[in-house]
């Protein structure tokens, strides 16, 4: 006997994965999870007289042969398969787009690191030329944009791309693939966001807003990093935690979203034994309060946070400034002889003001250009400090409409970032 399986919580790549799979191996059986996503299970039960999988109480795994897993790399992730790991004369094959090495060690397998595992079974549909149906195309490419998230997550590829492009042309419906991928948001996870807005805690750590809305819950509740994720964009706050205690296990799940590179809620998740990425992340914590887990995690965001790359990496110095006593036209030799538009200026290394080009248009006289800078300068500086990340400085530039942002350390000058500073960095890794 042979066997298709894929891990556990299955999402739609996991399930289309095992179905194309099982295209390339037809004598196998494939074999789904108990636990399955429940957007996957409204898919099933809907196409139930098309798609046909078993259940792993089903069959006898001791007359497996041959052993083919996909969209996973490790044991642990298999519902019921461990007594196959002790079978020496098992042949495994395996299909995947993780990086790292898992426990499971094929004897075959096809293993690249793209946006989803479908992607690579699809491309192969594609050199094969296979027929496929339209209703296969569109569980496929469900599977593709699930994992690359429409195709713009960071790991998607152009393979991925080009498999959606061919699954397109094969008459994939995206009408259906809307509807399947549409989160979990209902009345439940309604009332769990109204609660959310009504009582919240906001506070600033490190210069960020961050917002923590602790919620009773009973019993699990899907759908709750989209509320948060809901709730953030609503609150427009720079990170959002939400903390749901499920009361009787004594346990809270805390969500995080930041909304800024430097406020890594990933590393913050990792630190309280859960995961996630710069931007996202979850963590299970047992016996502790709300209370003292929004102390705790405040702590953490007070402590751990340094931006990777910070403003004082990017910015040039040493600044041109100029004395608020100088007259205008030294200004205006400076402006052009730096071909800037314009420059800091300074009392004492205080900077004090900024004067710009624009700034001349209120110069009337021509004996006005003796006057002092001070005199016709912007009060108003918008500055950054040494330690802000490059979003923030992007962010101060979008909202003053300005290309320059003086940094400044203890009210002293000590540099300038550019509207190029930080293009540059972004766009850092592609070639010219
Ligand atoms: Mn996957």
């Amino acid at each position: 006997m042979e066997i298709i399986t894929t891990h556990k919580n299955t999402d739609f790549d996991a399930l289309a994965a095992v179905y194309a799979t099982s295209i390339f191996y037809p004598q196998a059986k494939p074999l789904l999870p108990r636990s399955i996503n429940s957007n996957v299970r409204a898919f099933l039960s809907l196409h139930k007289d098309r798609f046909s999988f078993h259940t792993p109480s089903e069959l006898d795994l001791n007359r497996t042969t041959r052993f083919i897993v996909v969209d996973t790399n490790s044991w642990s992730r298999l519902d019921g398969m461990d007594p196959l790991k002790e079978n020496p004369d098992l042949e495994i094959h395996l299909w995947d787009h993780h990086g790292g090495t898992g426990d499971i060690k094929p004897d075959w397998c096809c293993r690249e690191q793209v946006g989803a595992t479908t992607t690579l079974l699809v491309r192969r549909m594609e050199e094969e030329n296979r027929k496929i149906s339209p209703i296969e195309a569109t569980l496929f490419l469900t599977g593709i944009y699930e994992d690359t998230g429409n195709l713009t997550f960071p790991s998607t590829t152009a393979v991925d791309a080009r498999s959606a492009g061919f699954l397109l042309e094969q008459k994939a419906d995206l009408n259906i693939i809307k509807n399947l991928l549409r989160p979990t948001y209902g009345p439940k996870q309604k009332e769990i966001l109204f609660e959310m807005l009504k009582n919240v805690r906001r506070q600033k750590l490190n210069g960020h807003v961050v917002s923590f809305s602790k919620i009773d819950i009973e019993g699990h509740v899907p759908g709750l990093a989209l509320v948060v994720e809901m709730y953030q964009d609503i609150a427009n706050v720079d990170a959002a935690v939400g903390i749901f205690r499920e009361k009787k296990k004594e346990k809270c799940l805390v969500i995080g979203r930041s909304a800024v590179d430097v406020l890594n809620i990933g590393n913050i998740m990792r630190t309280l034994g859960g995961g996630g990425h710069t931007n996202a992340g979850s963590a299970m914590l047992k016996s502790i309060n709300p209370d003292a887990a929004v102390e705790l995690i405040s702590e953490l965001i007070k402590g751990n946070q340094q931006a990777s790359v910070q403003i004082s990496d990017l910015m040039s110095y040493p600044v041109f400034a100029i004395a608020s006593q100088a007259p205008m036209k030294e200004a205006a030799l400076v402006l052009r002889e730096k071909g800037c538009s314009g420059l800091p200026v300074t009392e004492e290394e205080r900077i004090v003001g900024i004067i710009s080009r624009r700034d001349f248009k209120r110069v009337k006289k021509s004996r006005q250009m003796t006057s002092p800078v001070k005199a016709f300068m912007t009060r108003k500086v918008v500055q950054i400090s040494p330690g802000s990340g490059v979003t923030q400085a992007v962010r101060l530039m979008i909202k003053h409409d300005i290309g320059r942002l003086p940094v400044v350390d203890n009210g002293k000058l000590i540099g300038l970032i550019t509207r190029s500073d930080t293009m540059r960095y972004y766009y850092d890794l592609l070639p010219n």
